[in-house]
């Protein structure tokens, strides 16, 4: 019989950057729902209808329960045990044949969601030892990282709005009404920044179609998709060309400012304003405007980073809050301080090595290293090249690059050419069905959790952890367990050896090597712990608000935030000022100038007069899809089609497109036409001669498992874009503001 005996769980919603408290009401074996945790400290009972279909995720019947091996060119269940021997089978001779490089690992949006791949997917990068490791990173954020790593010293020391105390928020290129916030983990941003404009505040949004975020604000206005660069740099000038430039409080650890001066000479707001389709007015206006507000910052995301001047726009956007002083100080733009995980509260503070980039370059088209990453733009490439170093065997971890990055039909068909592709998933998707052996990853509902990165960039400090809901299906790994049991096989471990004694005698290595004559007593005191758990517990207690093993008594250890669930975690306060505490550059100076940056001001000056095409393709996000992989769940699925060509009433005309009927958007690339076809939805909130297409549609492809996203496919916008076209400086891919033409399709 059904037990009928609810239970209430808490967890952190693994769905987006928000993290989300959760309460799951479960009875038996089944999930009752799942609404907000109002009692949680962060998110205080803010939820979205993602964080809901966690149930229809969790029961999903296409969500993989065993491995599969492919046999007769057909993927077909398998035990686990056959599984490792497989892999180790095939492995070992391409190792031992090629060289390390010739295995390549992919690594997806999920990971940075997942304490049991983030924890140790570094050490299968090190166990494989390959220098062709790729990631979602370079489709998203690595403009952040490079832009951080160079000013802070630091990849992860983001700047992030004090929304709950700032009184002019200027957003771009970001849509945080939908996506819930991104390198920025702020639950109901709806609601923070309303809360700032019923204290008098402002909330401006420079988008090139007028969102969910823009229908929020005091003022909205349209950029030229690309043209973020070029806006940021005339508002530079205008500081400096108006006297407007002062640092406040972190004047003395700022070097660079000169530099920067002498080079925006040439971006004055009027120089710019073509380029980027705003009025110099408007620019100098906005400029003025951050510099007169006491609590204010700018803060830019995916729209701003997924173009060719990516990593010059959000470099930029720091310049201009450092310029007017509110870096670092209450209401502006502020670093979090995280209870764990966190190498900006580590080690020296104050300075440090800084950081490298281009390290290495990639074989073919000699594309720079970011950290240890190359762009995934380069992925089909390294697969399809014959010669030394040439990839033959592959990794995939939580990612849908067929889809999720530009030209998939091209990655579709180097993966058909390796000699072997190992995935670690929950689906067989557009991506997976090209392995040879797929591993599935348990429902996030059957793990513990606990955020490595997001305190990293949360909007306030805190520490919370999720114990798992449900116990896992007998013999379904952990996926730690997995990632530990690949990372032995790849070193030429024991294929059956088991993934707990891996990971006691690696976390005895590494406990010796950071702690010393200490180690001894880190072991006992974490002894009957294991996995992310026991890594957690380290880095709580030896964290900034940490135990010290003892030695602060009253600090953070696992147990008790654990125990701190079902109250919803622990605060730790509004975000404090950081500098220079937080820096770990060279100078131990924000290091404001970087060469690389001017340099790079400079290749945007010579293409200040580039004359716009007609039409351009830029992405959409929808709070019911999440990338590539949510289409499948019943309560996301339903409704109206979300993937439409968005675009102006003018230019429907002008085409010859009418609202509802379909159109092909196509481009004449370097291989050939490419094309999509897709419903046009005509919209006066569209920029005119911008059409804005939704990614991670296209579930049309032969040879998966996702029923219900396969009867309503969408159609792939990265069908259109070009994996060679990039930000030459941090390997970004161009998502955004690409010529493309359009005709009524029939
Ligand atoms: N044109 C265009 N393209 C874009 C973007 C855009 O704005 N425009 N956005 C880009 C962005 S921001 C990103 S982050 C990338 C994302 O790029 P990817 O990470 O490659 O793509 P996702 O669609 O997030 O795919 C996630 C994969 O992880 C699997 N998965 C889900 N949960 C789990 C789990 O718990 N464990 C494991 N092992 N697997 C799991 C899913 O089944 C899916 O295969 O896409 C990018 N692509
Ligand atoms: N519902 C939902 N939520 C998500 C995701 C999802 O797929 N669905 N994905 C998650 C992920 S992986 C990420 S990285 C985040 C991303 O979070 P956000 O950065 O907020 O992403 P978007 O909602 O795509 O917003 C980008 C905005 O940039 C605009 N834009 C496009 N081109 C340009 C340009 O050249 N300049 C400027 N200034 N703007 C431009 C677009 O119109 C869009 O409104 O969202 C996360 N949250
Ligand atoms: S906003 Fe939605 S998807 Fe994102 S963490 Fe919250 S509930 Fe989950
Ligand atoms: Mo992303």
């Amino acid at each position: 019989m059904q037990s009928t005996t609810e239970t209430i769980h808490h967890r952190i919603c693994p769905l987006c950057e928000a993290c989300c408290g959760l309460e799951i009401t479960v009875r038996g074996e089944q999930v009752a729902r799942i609404r907000g945790h109002d009692a949680d400290v962060f998110s205080a009972g803010y939820i979205c209808p993602k964080g809901v279909a966690l149930k229809d995720l969790h029961e999903d019947p296409d969500r993989l329960r065993t491995p599969l091996i492919r046999r007769d060119g057909r993927l077909q269940p398998a035990t686990w045990a056959e599984a490792w021997e497989e892999i180790a089978r095939r492995l070992a001779p391409i190792q031992q044949a090629h060289g390390r490089d010739a295995v390549g690992l992919v690594i997806g949006n999920p990971a940075a969601h997942k304490i049991g791949l983030l924890s140790t997917i570094p050490r299968l990068a090190k166990a494989l030892g390959t220098r062709n490791v790729f990631t979602a990173a370079t489709l998203d954020q690595m403009p952040r990282h490079v832009a951080s790593g160079l000013l802070f010293g630091h990849w992860m020391s983001v700047p992030v709005p004090d929304i709950a105390r700032c009184e002019l928020l200027i957003v771009l290129g970001a849509n945080p009404v939908v996506s819930n916030g991104s390198m920025w983990t702020v639950p109901d941003f709806r609601g923070k920044a309303r809360a700032m404009q019923a204290r008098g505040g402002r909330l401006v949004v420079i988008d090139p179609r007028r969102t969910e975020t823009a229908a929020l604000a005091d003022a909205h206005h349209f950029i030229r998709p690309g043209g973020d660069a070029f806006l940021l740099a005339g508002m530079v000038h205008t500081l400096f060309d108006e006297g407007l430039v002062r640092l406040g409080t972190v004047a003395a650890q700022v070097q660079g400012v000169d530099a920067i001066q002498a080079a925006v000479q040439g971006f004055s707001a009027e120089a710019v304003s073509a380029r980027c389709g705003i009025p110099a007015g408007i620019i100098r206006a906005l400029a003025r405007e951050l510099a007169a507000s006491p609590r204010a910052s700018i803060y830019a995301r995916i729209g701003s980073c997924t173009q060719q001047y990516g990593t010059l726009a959000t470099w930029l956007v720091d310049v201009l809050n450092a310029l007017t002083g509110h870096l670092d100080t209450p209401g502006g733009a502020m670093f979090p301080k995280a209870a764990a995980f966190a190498s900006n509260a580590s080690g020296q503070p104050g300075i440090g090595r800084g950081v490298a980039l281009g390290r290495h370059a990639s074989r073919v088209s000699a594309a720079p290293e970011v950290m240890g990453e190359l762009p995934i733009g380069c992925l089909m490439e390294e697969i399809e090249t014959p010669g030394k170093g040439q990839i033959r065997a592959l990794f995939t971890l939580a990612t849908n690059p067929v889809l999720s990055a530009p030209n998939g039909a091209r990655l579709a068909q180097a993966l058909d050419g390796l000699d072997f592709m190992v995935s670690l998933d929950i689906y067989l998707n557009e991506t997976t069905r090209h392995a040879d052996v797929v591993l599935p990853a348990a429902s996030p509902l059957e793990d513990m959790h606990y955020d490595m990165p997001f305190p990293q960039l949360s909007w306030r400090n805190h520490a919370r952890y999720s114990p798992p809901v449900f116990a896992r299906a007998p013999g379904q790994p952990a996926e730690w367990e997995t990632v530990l049991q690949l990372a032995a096989i790849a070193s030429g471990g024991d294929p059956q050896r088991s993934a707990a004694d891996i990971d006691d005698e690696q976390f005895a290595q590494e406990t010796q090597l950071r702690f010393g004559a200490a180690a001894p007593a880190v072991l006992a005191a974490t002894a009957g712990l294991h996995g992310p758990d026991r890594l957690l517990d380290v880095a709580l207690r030896s964290g900034p608000y940490g135990d010290q093993f003892g030695r602060q008594p009253e600090g953070l250890n696992l147990a008790r935030v654990r125990a701190s669930t079902s109250a919803g975690g622990i605060d730790l306060g509004p975000l404090q000022p950081r500098l220079p505490e937080l820096l770990r550059t060279p100078s131990g100076k924000v290091e404001l100038a970087p060469q690389l940056l001017l340099d790079d001001l400079q290749r945007a000056h010579t293409d200040l007069a580039r004359t716009p095409a007609a039409m351009v393709v830029i992405g959409r996000r929808d709070v019911r899809s999440n990338n590539s992989w949510m289409h499948n769940l019943p309560l996301l699925a339903k409704g109206p089609m979300r993937c439409t060509a968005l675009l102006h009433p003018d230019d429907a005309q002008r085409l010859g497109l009418r609202d509802g009927a379909m159109a092909h958007i196509f481009r004449d690339a370097a291989g050939g036409r490419r094309s999509i076809t897709l419903q046009v939805e005509c919209s006066a909130d569209m920029m005119p001669g911008v059409v804005s297409v939704p990614h991670g549609w296209g579930h049309d492809l032969p040879g998966t498992q996702l029923r219900l996203a396969s009867e309503r496919p969408g159609a792939n916008l990265n069908a259109l874009l070009d994996e060679d076209l990039r930000d030459p400086l941090s390997g970004n891919a161009v998502l955004s503001g690409v010529p493309v033409e359009m005709l009524p399709a029939g």
